[in-house]
């Protein structure tokens, strides 16, 4: 190991200690005067300098892309977006640079795809559904850990592609979380951990050996399907830039980032792939 490398591991462990003091400190503060005043933690949170950041994450400098490239546009749904029922912060500004990112693949012929939560009503990720609030702490088996608004119901409005997202180029659409029982947030396999979307079936089927994840939210959906993707021994990379957090419970993210750095998953800005 290079004394570099020896230094980042250090520091990288010393930051999820830090982080996950971080988390418990939060939880019980949100313990004790309730998710408004998490959500306010989770605000000074991501100013400490200990936490992970996208900042600190090294990029790749240039990607060419190869044939068996898949570009995978993650959940660019209406209630992901800016009045949406579970709007992720910065969302609607990735959604013309993906159109574009989408172009350079339909160009040379690569397979694109997208993705779309797709809810029945009453779905147990909802707060709704236990008489709990949006964001509150809970974990059962595929649900977790924090409920949600109701969003991206079947058939409803939300659930629609945002009318600016460039949906003409997609090859095939995976739609996840339709189990009212278990959530999805991976593109790949279910919460439960067992039940396949079909998504590796037909990546494989065509001959895909990398993918290019982008879209909502980057510590949710994109983040677990690129924890999958590599499981099922795609190459993973994330242009950076293309992707927004929803950051909750407090530390989500930057816990999501350490994990996606120690599993090789490489991260470009998306003008570096050509
Ligand atoms: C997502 C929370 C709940 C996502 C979906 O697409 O990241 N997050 N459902
Ligand atoms: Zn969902």
């Amino acid at each position: 190991m290079t004394e570099k490398k020896r230094l980042n591991k250090k520091a990288l462990s010393r930051r999820s200690f830090i982080k996950r003091a971080a988390v418990g400190v939060a939880v019980s503060v949100a313990a004790t005067y309730g998710v408004t005043a998490m959500m306010q933690k989770s605000n000074t949170d991501s100013t400490n300098v200990d936490m992970l950041t996208i900042s600190d994450l090294e990029l790749v400098s240039k990607i060419e892309l190869r044939k068996e490239d898949s570009l995978i546009i993650v959940d660019m749904q209406n209630d992901f977006l800016p009045s949406g029922a579970l709007p992720v912060n910065g969302g609607d500004e990735i959604i013309s640079p993906i159109n574009s990112l989408a172009e350079k693949f339909h160009n040379k012929g690569n397979t694109i795809v997208m993705t779309q939560d797709w809810h029945p009503p009453g779905h147990h990720s909802f707060a709704s559904s236990h008489n709990k609030e949006p964001f509150e702490p809970f974990e059962s088996e595929g649900i977790g850990p924090v409920l949600w608004p109701d969003h991206c119901v079947q058939g409803s409005k939300g659930a629609e592609f945002h009318p600016d997202i460039e949906a003409k180029f997609a090859h095939a659409i995976i739609r996840k979380g339709y189990h009212p029982d278990v959530d999805s947030y991976s593109t790949f396999i279910e919460n439960d951990k067992k039940t396949y979307t079909g998504l590796s079936g037909l990546l494989n089927a065509l001959g895909i050996k990398r993918i290019f994840l982008c879209g909502l939210a980057l510590d949710y959906c994109v983040y677990y399907s690129a924890i999958d993707g590599k499981k099922l021994g795609f190459d993973v990379v994330i242009p950076i830039d293309l992707s927004k957090a929803i950051d909750s419970p407090p530390g989500h993210l930057s816990n999501a980032l350490q994990k996606m750095m120690d599993e090789g998953i490489q991260f470009v800005k998306s003008d570096n792939i050509a």
